[in-house]
C-alpha cells in the first residue's frame, strides 16, 4: 500500500522549489498623497548623508522644511503605514503639512543610513574638530543639495527641531546657506555642561545614561543597559560612583563616555562646544525663533541662554524671537493639553504650531505669503493659564511691563518673607536651621521605585507633587502665608544661599515651588499640591570657578549664587511660596560623596561621608531667592 501511495509521487514531475521573496517589491503609491523619496546626499568630503525627501503629490513651488536627526530618519518618516502624508509624519509637522510643504529628514553623519563617523553633538570646527566638517558644513550642503535637486522647491528652506534636532538646527545658523530663510531650534542642546542634557551646575545627570549606548554603541540604535533590580534608585545606590555604574555596565568601551568622564568640570571641552558662545560671535541673517518648555526635564538652558545672545544682534528686534509654552521636553511637537495632573485650555501646543509656528515660516518661505503677527517674546503664565506677549525677555525694555528685583528672605522657623532678616540670631530664633545629608539615603527625586525607562514618568517628573519630600529631616521646606494678592515672576529667579557643610564637597538643591490653596475646588486633587516652579542643583565645588573647582572650608557659611530656570508664574491669591533646600537628587544626579575628589565620576566608597549641612538666615548671612517680579505698567 505504501508503494502504491508514493509511486504517483515519485513518478510525477516534482516541480523546482522557488523562494517567495522577490528580489524587490514595490507598494503602489497611487493612493498616496505624497511621494517619499530616499537619497544619499554628498557632502563636501564625499560622505554621503541618507535622507528622506517626502513631497505633496502635485507640489509645485513648495518650500522645504529640513530636519537633521540622530533619530533615525526612515523611522521618523513612517510614524504609520498610510497613504497620507499627515499620518506618516511626526505629529508636530502637522502644520506644515497642512502647509503643502516638503518634509525633508536626514540622518545626520555615522548615524542609521549616512555614510561616515558619528560624533556625540559633533563639535564646530575649531580646536574640538580639525575635520573641516560639522553640522554647520553638513547643514549647507544639504541645503545647497536640495534646491537643486527637488524641482519641486521654491528654493527656500526653513529648518526645525526639537533637543538634538535642535541642536542642529542651531549649528546650521552659524554659517547659513543663503536658501536657509527661517530657523526654530527648540529645546536645544546648547551647554551640555551647564544645563542641557549632560550635567546641570557640575552635577551629572544620570537619567541620561542610557543614551550613551543607545547612541555611540552601534551605528543604529544601541542596546539599553542591564539592571541588577527593578528600581533605578538602588540600582545607582549600589552601583556606588556613576563611574561604577559606567564601568559595571562596559561604558569605559565608549569615546563619548571616556570624553565625558574624563571632563568633569566646566574646561575647554565643554566652553569651546556651547552653541550660545560660537552664535555670539556670528551675524543674525536669520530669522529665528528659539522655543523651549517650562517645565522641560531636559534641555533647559539652551534657549533662555542663546536667545538672549542672539538678541544683542536684533537690532530692529525682528529677527530673534522667543516661546516658552507650558511644555515637557519636545511637548511642542505633541498634544498640549495637559502635563501631569496640569489641564490647560485647549491643546497649546496645536494652537502655537498652526497660529503661530506656521505663519512665521510661511512669512519666510512663502512668497507673497503675509507678515505673521509674530510677538518678538510669547511665553505661558503657567498660573493664570494663558499666553502672554512681550517685546522683550526679561521683559526690562518691555514698555508694558515692569521688572522688580524681590528678595524673598529665608526666615526662622522656616518662614519666608520679602523683609530681610533683622537682626542676628535672637534667644530664640537659631542663625541657621540644619539637617544632616547622608549619601547612603539620598533624597529622592521623584517618589520610589523609580525607573529611568519609565518614559511617561520622566516626562511629567518636573510637575510632580514635591509633598513626598517636603517633611523628610534631610529637606528644609520655607513658606510664605497664604498671598493676598496675586504675584507674577518672569525670568529666572536667582539664588543667594548662605549655607555651610561639615564635610569638603557638596551639592545644593533648591526647589522654588506653588503651594496650592488645601482646597482647590476646580481640581480637589490639586489641594495642597506643591508644584515646582522653577527647580536645579548646584554642585558647591563651582561656587568660585565652574572651571577650576575647589574643596570647600568645613564649617563656614559660604555663599552660593546661582540663578534658577525661567519661569512665567503668577502665584494666585490662597496659594503660597515655598522654598525646599536638600543636598541630593537621586538618582537623576549622582551622589556627592560629600568629602572633596578630584573627579567624582571616580569616588570611592570611602570617600562618602555623612554631612551635617547649615542654612543660614540671619541678616549677617541672609539667604535669600531674588524674584524677578513682572507688573503691568
Ligand atoms: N536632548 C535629548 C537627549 C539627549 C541626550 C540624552 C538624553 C536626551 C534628545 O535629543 O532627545
Amino acid at each position: 500500500l505504501g508503494i502504491l501511495l508514493t509511486a504517483p509521487v515519485l513518478c510525477a514531475a516534482t516541480a523546482p522549489l522557488t523562494p517567495d521573496i522577490p528580489q524587490k517589491f514595490t507598494t503602489p503609491t497611487d493612493l498616496c498623497d505624497y511621494e517619499k523619496r530616499e537619497v544619499m546626499i554628498p557632502m563636501r568630503d564625499g560622505v554621503k548623508l541618507f535622507t528622506v525627501i517626502v513631497v505633496p503629490r502635485g507640489a509645485q513651488h513648495a518650500p522645504i522644511l529640513l530636519k537633521r536627526t540622530p533619530y533615525n530618519a526612515t523611522k521618523r518618516t513612517s510614524r504609520a503605514e498610510s497613504p497620507s502624508m499627515l499620518a506618516i509624519l511626526p505629529e508636530g509637522e502637522d502644520v506644515f503639512v497642512e502647509g503643502g510643504y516638503i518634509c525633508v529628514w536626514q540622518d545626520v553623519r555615522g548615524k542609521y543610513g549616512s555614510e561616515g563617523d558619528y560624533v556625540m553633538t559633533r563639535p564646530a570646527r575649531g580646536p574640538l574638530n580639525d575635520s573641516g566638517i560639522d553640522h554647520t558644513t553638513d547643514a549647507w550642503d544639504t541645503i545647497d543639495w536640495l534646491v537643486k535637486n527637488v524641482p519641486e522647491s521654491n528654493g527656500s528652506v526653513g529648518m526645525i527641531g526639537s533637543s538634538y534636532e535642535g541642536f542642529t538646527t542651531a549649528m546650521a545658523l552659524l554659517d547659513p546657506h543663503p536658501a536657509l530663510k527661517v530657523a526654530a531650534p527648540q529645546s536645544p542642546m546648547v551647554d551640555g555642561w551647564m544645563g542641557d542634557d549632560w550635567f546641570h551646575y557640575g552635577a551629572f545627570r544620570q537619567a541620561t545614561i542610557d543614551y550613551y549606548t543607545f547612541a555611540t554603541a552601534e551605528k543604529k540604535a544601541g542596546p539599553g543597559i542591564l539592571r541588577r533590580g527593578y528600581d533605578d534608585y538602588e540600582n545607582f545606590l549600589a552601583a556606588g560612583s556613576a563611574g561604577d555604574f559606567g564601568r559595571a555596565a562596559g561604558l569605559e568601551q565608549l569615546p563619548w563616555w571616556r570624553k565625558l568622564t574624563e571632563h568633569p568640570a566646566y574646561d575647554a571641552f565643554w566652553q569651546e562646544q556651547a552653541v550660545d558662545r560660537l552664535l555670539a560671535k556670528k551675524p543674525l541673517t536669520v530669522p529665528t525663533m528659539w522655543l523651549q518648555g517650562l517645565w522641560d526635564q531636559e534641555d533647559m538652558w539652551g534657549t533662555v541662554h542663546t536667545y538672549p545672545v542672539v538678541e544683542q544682534k536684533d537690532t530692529a528686534n525682528d529677527k530673534n524671537f522667543l516661546v516658552l509654552g507650558p511644555w515637557r521636553h519636545s511637548q511642542v511637537n505633541g498634544n498640549g493639553s495637559k502635563l501631569g495632573p496640569l489641564a490647560f485650555d485647549g491643546d497649546t501646543a496645536r494652537e502655537f504650531r498652526r497660529d503661530i509656528l506656521r505663519p512665521f515660516f510661511d512669512q519666510y518661505l512663502k512668497p507673497g505669503a503675509a507678515k505673521a503677527d509674530t510677538p518678538p517674546v510669547l511665553i505661558y503664565n503657567t498660573g493664570e493659564k494663558r499666553w502672554q506677549r512681550f517685546q522683550s525677555w526679561p521683559a526690562d525694555r518691555d514698555p508694558h511691563w515692569s521688572v522688580e528685583t524681590r528678595p524673598l528672605y529665608l526666615a526662622p522657623r522656616f518662614h519666608l518673607d520679602f523683609a530681610a532678616p533683622a537682626g542676628s540670631a535672637s534667644s530664640t530664633d537659631a542663625a541657621y536651621d540644619e539637617y544632616v545629608s547622608d549619601p547612603a539615603k539620598p533624597v529622592p527625586y521623584l517618589p520610589r521605585p523609580i525607573r529611568f525607562a519609565d518614559q511617561p514618568r520622566w516626562q511629567r517628573w518636573l510637575v510632580e507633587d514635591q509633598r513626598p519630600f517636603s517633611d523628610r529631616p534631610d529637606v528644609l521646606t520655607y513658606v510664605t502665608e497664604p498671598l493676598h494678592e496675586p504675584l507674577q515672576i518672569g525670568g529666572a529667579p536667582l539664588v543667594h544661599l548662605v549655607a555651610s557643610t561639615s564635610g569638603t564637597d557638596s551639592d545644593w538643591v533648591v526647589k522654588l515651588i506653588d503651594v496650592f490653596p488645601p482646597e482647590y475646588p476646580v481640581q480637589p486633587e490639586l489641594g495642597g499640591y506643591q508644584l515646582g516652579i522653577a527647580m536645579d542643583i548646584f554642585r558647591g565645588r563651582y561656587r568660585d570657578s565652574f572651571e577650576h573647582p575647589q574643596p570647600l572650608a568645613p564649617n563656614q557659611p559660604l555663599a552660593y549664587e546661582f540663578a534658577l530656570p525661567h519661569a512665567n508664574h503668577t502665584f494666585l491669591p490662597g496659594h503660597r511660596i515655598m522654598v525646599q533646600i536638600q543636598s541630593s537628587w537621586f538618582p537623576l544626579y549622582d551622589r556627592n560623596p560629600q568629602s572633596y575628589v578630584e573627579n567624582l565620576f571616580f569616588a570611592k566608597p570611602g570617600d562618602y561621608v555623612k554631612a551635617t549641612q547649615r542654612i543660614y538666615h540671619t541678616s549677617a548671612h541672609a539667604s535669600r531667592i531674588d524674584l524677578p517680579v513682572l507688573r503691568r505698567r
